[in-house]
């Protein structure tokens, strides 16, 4: 077999491949995902998933022109490899190299860049309300995941495209899982049409159907109607929620079915109005391994060696289940998480008092608030990027009100690969804002078990804890049997240099106190802890006569340094953290030298701040 793909440098010269050497072109697109993706680690079993469908709409729109949507943004490898970034297809995720979602700075075909879920259809209906006003006519599509369809925004979206009426197909890619199984009455809805008996008969009416209605060459535009009572005059579509929100439904088509879906796909083209067209996908498909366990092949982590070492995400889960042991008011929540954050295991063991609500933040932490005043003590876990989702809702229904919920954030600091969308640094400037609400940061995981535990014995108010991807680090130093609120530890003595190092910073910062040691500066380390409340007058005291640094893995502006020097009077402190820029994607270790937050850069940074005092001084 010809090698298609190699020959593909323009998306342009899909529509002119025949059906047979699109077929094949699909072979050759999942062959090349799947051998370079199990090297370097990414979002396999979701592009493997689109592969027929990518091509179809690659065949049918014109992507120079047409703006092609796609809602999450981690199932568009395909898109990648078709729209002239085959050749550095293997640097996906890399530093430096491709990023591992739609990017608006990475090629013109990424029309819309993403990482967080179900932007879709808000997206597109701005380009096409934009398009209306311009008097244009390119197509809109947005192709959004069952998953990421359970999420509110997605529901706004489709409540005003049933009032724009404006032109634009929705795509709904149902491969029935989210990264877990996909749960909530909408999935229960989108199964029951799959399974609605005129779903067979919709295959074979489609076909019907097909031949009545004219091919998009013999006509520009063709009134809803003529097409959509064409098609519905054939075969019965089931009954959807979609109608009632004013959008026209088809489906479900078969999504691996090339033909008929390029049938479908270019016969509802130039229907007006919100459409939406049904797909039916297989999560990891032409993948054994990932067919059978999509869950564990939604993001691989390559080749890499993995060591052995605790995770914060494990210490978490065990800590929680213990504690869930003994405390049967205990209840957890998931957005549509409860494998990355750990909360499988509670809801094996718990699963009535284990809540998964979709993709959902906002309602999650509402809903917490809910739970909270109902009597329960909620844990809600929740990555820190997408606790950015639910800002609102933790100000106005849980920290308003003194709700005593738990927050777990997990994915707090750079998280390397998925980049700027998932990168976990604004969290502490948001909760430092919010009046009542405490917010602790965990240096190892022995600190964080004890975190979860003393804070859940006396749930009674709003509390955070933010801890990262990833295992604990290498050096660990005894932590006090119970951490009180509000006070912090010195790790290690020093007289020149006071360094105020948070989370897993505390770790960089022994290391940063060798290197200076080593130059004639001495450094104490502080570990607060606490960052609200801060212990702020141990801060005071331990800042006499020494030079004052803080260091965080989270943004400089409104962050923890920021916080806490503005207590001196003279805050000639030095604050290192993440600047005032999107961190880019690679490993982390390499996007915080980048950053200057390796210890050698760390280091390079106290040492010019304090020869600069010396001077001055
Ligand atoms: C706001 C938000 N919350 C959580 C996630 C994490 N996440 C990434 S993909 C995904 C599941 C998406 O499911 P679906 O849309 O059905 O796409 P599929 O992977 O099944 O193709 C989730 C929960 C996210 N990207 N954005």
């Amino acid at each position: 077999m010809a090698n298609i793909l190699d020959s593909i440098n323009e998306p342009e010269q899909i529509a002119l491949l025949s059906l047979e050497d699109r077929v094949f072109l699909a072979d050759q697109i999942r062959e090349r995902i799947i051998g370079v993706i199990c090297k370097t680690g990414g979002h396999l079993a979701s592009s493997l998933g689109v592969v027929e469908l990518t091509i179809a709409l690659l065949t049918i729109y014109n992507p120079a022109e047409d703006r092609i949507i796609w809602d999450v943004g981690h199932q568009t490898y395909p898109w990648k490899l078709l729209t002239g970034r085959r050749e550095l297809f293997h640097t996906m995720r890399q530093t430096g190299g491709l990023s591992g979602f739609p990017r608006r700075s990475e090629s013109v075909y990424d029309v819309f860049g993403t990482g967080h879920s179900s932007t879709s259809i808000s997206a597109a209906l701005g380009f096409a309300a934009a398009r209306d006003l311009a008097g244009r006519n390119e197509r809109i599509v947005a192709i959004i995941g069952d998953g990421s369809m359970t999420a509110g925004m997605a529901f706004e979206g489709l409540n005003n495209a049933g009032s724009l009426d404006s032109d634009i197909t929705i795509i709904l890619n149902d491969n029935e899982m989210s990264i877990s199984k996909n749960v909530g009455a909408l999935s229960r809805h989108l199964n029951k049409l799959l399974t609605d008996p005129t779903y067979n008969k919709f295959k074979d009416g489609v076909w019907k159907a097909l031949g009545k209605v004219p091919s998009l060459g013999e006509r520009v535009r063709i009134a809803a109607h003529e097409v959509s009572s064409a098609i519905k005059k054939t075969i019965v579509t089931p009954a959807s929620i979609f109608e009632e929100f004013g959008v026209t439904y088809f489906g479900p088509i078969p999504g691996h079915d090339l033909a008929m879906l390029t049938g479908v796909l270019q016969r509802v083209k130039n229907i007006s109005g919100p459409v939406l067209v049904h797909v039916i996908t297989k999560k990891g498909k032409g993948y054994r391994p990932a067919e059978v366990r999509p869950v564990s092949h939604h993001g691989i982590s390559g080749a890499a060696i993995k060591s052995p070492g605790i995770t914060f995400t494990k210490a978490f889960s065990d800590t929680l289940l213990k504690v869930a042991e003994k405390d049967p008011t205990v209840v957890a929540i998931t957005a549509a998480m409860p494998d990355g954050t750990g909360l499988s295991t509670f809801a094996d063991r718990f699963p009535d008092r284990f809540f998964d609500v979709g993709i959902a933040e906002q309602h999650a932490v509402t809903f917490s608030a809910g739970l909270a005043f109902g009597g329960m003590k909620p844990v809600v876990a929740i990555y820190s990027s997408f606790m950015q989702r639910s800002y609102d809702q933790v100000i106005h229904d849980v920290a308003l009100q003194n709700a005593p919920v738990l927050f777990a954030m997990d994915r707090a600091g750079i998280v390397g690969a998925d980049g700027p969308t998932h990168h976990g640094i604004f969290d502490i400037s948001m909760f430092l804002a919010i009046p009542g609400l405490t917010l602790a940061a965990p240096r190892d995981c022995t600190v964080l078990s004890k975190l979860i535990s003393s804070t859940l014995s006396d749930l009674n108010e709003p509390t955070g804890i933010r801890y990262p991807r990833g295992q604990e680090p290498e050096l660990r130093f005894p932590s006090p049997e119970v951490l009180h609120k509000g006070v912090g530890q010195v790790v290690r003595q020093g007289k020149h240099v006071l360094l105020i190092a948070v989370g897993t910073m505390v770790s960089t910062a022994m290391k940063v106190a060798d290197i200076l040691q080593g130059k004639g500066i001495d450094v104490l380390v502080f570990d607060p802890v606490w960052l609200k409340p801060a212990p702020v007058e141990t801060i005071k005291e331990l800042a006499f006569n020494r030079l004052t640094v803080t260091l965080e893995e989270g943004s400089i502006t409104g962050g923890f340094g920021q916080f806490v020097t503005s207590v001196f009077s003279n805050s000639n402190a030095l604050c290192l953290g993440i600047p005032d820029e999107f961190a880019s994607h690679g490993s982390t270790s390499e996007i915080l030298t980048e950053l200057g937050l390796d210890s050698t850069g760390i280091a390079d940074s106290i040492e010019s701040y304090v020869r600069n005092s010396s001077e001055g001084s």
